[in-house]
């Protein structure tokens, strides 16, 4: 168990060693993404983060919005405007989510 939890910390480790020999196209560090809530939009609507990747929704309109995960597994509360959520994924999958206050609001996150 205690091993296996430091493997991601190892891979990390390894990839940051590598990094230099890669081409600039990849990034060297496990890549967050950003989200612009913004005209009752997420923007963009899908985006790809690997496995222990972070994703940040800033809300840029006057007007309160969530993220709530279709599946249950994360629940934002109301965000106002200028504020922002942030949830770490840790494991690969691909997950609906939507803003409870105005379900036509919909998105993706894929973890992989
Ligand atoms: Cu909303």
């Amino acid at each position: 168990m205690r091993l296996r939890s430091r493997l991601p910390i190892l891979a990390a480790i390894c990839l940051a060693a590598l990094a230099p020999l890669a081409s600039p196209a990849q990034p060297s560090a496990p890549a967050g993404a950003v989200i612009t809530i913004r005209n009752f939009d997420f923007a963009p609507m899908s985006v790809t983060v690997p496995v222990g990747g972070s994703v940040t929704w800033h809300n840029m309109d006057p007007e309160p919005h969530t993220v709530t995960s279709v599946d249950g597994l994360f629940r934002s509360g109301g965000i106002d405007q200028g504020e922002s959520y942030t949830f770490r994924f840790t494991k690969a999958g691909t997950y609906a989510y939507l803003c409870s206050i105005h379900p036509q609001m919909r998105a993706t996150v894929v973890v992989k």
